[in-house]
């Protein structure tokens, strides 16, 4: 099988193949992905993210299926015709600014967080559909980015709802589309496509010979979170790391109290009807921004010299939104350093340190929330995606939260992605606790010990200016 993740730094297509005691991913394809900025908006170039998937699959050799996973909530509009009404949105696009109160008028956060579980970020679908005003009057549909890249091999139309679960137009607990709350902030409930299960078999693709596309968990957290290799009756979290750390718990039924409301944690749908309770940490995107305002890629030399250098001597808040639009990351968190009155970090090795230090602060207090809003232990918080490349990561992660950290594997969702079509075609899958099992047999874990190290304790009430 192929699986095709796209996630906000590069897409790729893997080539999976999945027997008993196998599973194995080779990679086909890889390509940058990112914000293309164009006169006063922020772009997803979603055909050439289409045009690579293609070719990837193409140079993937004779498959049995195909499956797209892809980051959350941004989305294409079509017209009747079912062409594409103008160019996908990245979600760091600003156009949403000021959207979240104009819709707090019409809809409490209380009510919206009941229906559809979902944490306030400005990017949700929900406020990106006001914020296209009349624009709106001329879509039929609206297809999110591996729904349409489905709909472009198939023809079929369809919302897959791990990723629909994102867009805080769902019910969470009805399952369906929240129609009554889309009338209510003015979007046209005809946009809603039928929603599809992963693991439905779409149809052919017409231009792939007729291989059959599969719905796999397309939201790529949910795909990552299915091949977290957690053993059966073991108290963890995870963190899926990438450009966002979304970190938290598998639950069996939404968490909706007042405390995670305010708290602000989201309640997504996962594969096989189970709920992500987690938070969307900003994750290593504050990183990646900065090596690029720095113009390096020695990404390894800069970590060398991070965990070289003296640990939590400033720290930010790195869920703040003034590190959410592209930028001059370092000028920021100078900025917020001393907003808080600490001295800002001198010299890169410091940046990067206070950076990282920062990202595992936000770790620990993501799944500690996680736990105490849900009742539950955590004994083991597994890290997947490429953040568990990152030792220094790993190790301060360990540290923070005051649990041992597994690390990997870092290509979590399209494994994820290969285990649901797997299923899909016949493969003697039953249930996640299976596929966990597979990806456990097959693939290493690295496991790092809370060292004891670092007051993060006093870390965090630093973030306070305190
Ligand atoms: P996404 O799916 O959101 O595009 P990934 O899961 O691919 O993100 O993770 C990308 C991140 O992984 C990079 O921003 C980088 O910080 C980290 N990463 C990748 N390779 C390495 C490496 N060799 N060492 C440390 N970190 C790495
Ligand atoms: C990670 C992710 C995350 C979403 C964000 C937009 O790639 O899908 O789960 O919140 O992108």
């Amino acid at each position: 099988m192929a699986a095709v993740d796209l996630g906000a730094s590069s897409g790729r297509v893997m080539a999976g193949t999945v027997g008993p005691s196998t599973l194995a991913l080779e990679e086909v394809r890889r390509f940058p992905n990112g914000g293309v900025r164009a006169g006063p908006a922020l772009y997803w170039d979603v055909l050439g993210l289409y045009r690579e998937t293609l070719a990837g699959i193409r140079e993937a050799g004779p498959l049995d299926g195909v499956g797209i996973d892809s980051w959350a909530v941004d989305y294409g509009l079509l017209d009747e015709r079912g062409a594409l009404l103008g160019n996908p949105v990245h979600y760091r696009d600003t156009r949403t600014e000021g959207v979240p109160a104009q819709v707090g008028a019409k809809v409490s956060a209380r009510e919206l967080y009941d229906v559809t579980g979902l944490q306030q970020l400005p990017f949700n679908t929900l406020y990106q559909l006001v914020a296209e005003g009349d624009r709106l009057d001329a879509a039929d549909t609206l297809l999110l980015i591996p729904d349409l890249l489905t709909y472009w091999l198939t023809g079929e139309i369809g919302a897959e709802r791990t990723n629909a679960s994102t867009t805080q137009l769902y019910d969470v607990r009805a399952r369906t589309w929240a129609v009554d709350l889309a009338t209510r902030v003015g979007i046209p409930p005809r946009l809603l496509p039928p929603l599809r299960d992963p693991g439905t078999v779409v149809g052919p693709a017409r231009e792939l010979s007729g291989l059959p596309v599969v719905a796999v968990g397309s939201h790529d957290t949910a795909s990552a979170v299915a091949a977290v290799p957690a053993e059966p009756g073991t108290n963890f979290a995870y963190i899926s790391s990438g450009t966002w750390s979304l970190a938290g718990l598998e639950l069996t039924s939404p968490e909706l109290s007042d405390a995670a409301l305010a708290a602000n944690f989201t309640n997504e749908g996962g594969v096989d009807g189970t709920i992500r309770f987690l938070r969307n940490v900003m994750g290593l995107w504050v990183l990646s921004e900065t090596l690029r305002t720095w113009s390096t890629s020695d990404l390894p030399g800069l970590l060398a010299a991070a965990a070289a250098s003296r640990g939590l001597a400033a720290v930010v808040d790195i869920d703040a939104p003034e590190f959410l639009a592209p930028g001059d990351m370092p000028a920021r968190i100078v900025a917020a350093c001393r907003a808080t009155g600490q001295r800002p970090p001198e010299g890169r090795a410091a940046v990067v340190r206070c950076i990282v230090d920062s990202l595992a602060l936000a770790h620990r207090r993501a799944i500690r929330e996680a736990a105490s809003l849900s009742g539950r232990a955590v004994d083991v918080v597994h890290i997947v995606g490429g953040g568990a490349r990152n030792e220094l990561l790993c190790r301060l992660t360990a540290d923070a939260c005051g649990v041992p950290v597994l690390a990997g594997p870092v290509e979590a969702a399209a494994l994820g992605n290969v285990l649901v079509q797997a299923r899909a075609l016949g493969e003697d899958l039953p249930d996640l606790a299976a596929m966990r099992a597979l990806v456990r047999e097959t693939h290493e874990v690295r496991r790092y010990e809370p060292s004891g190290a670092g007051d993060w304790t006093a870390a965090e009430a630093r973030l306070a200016g305190g």
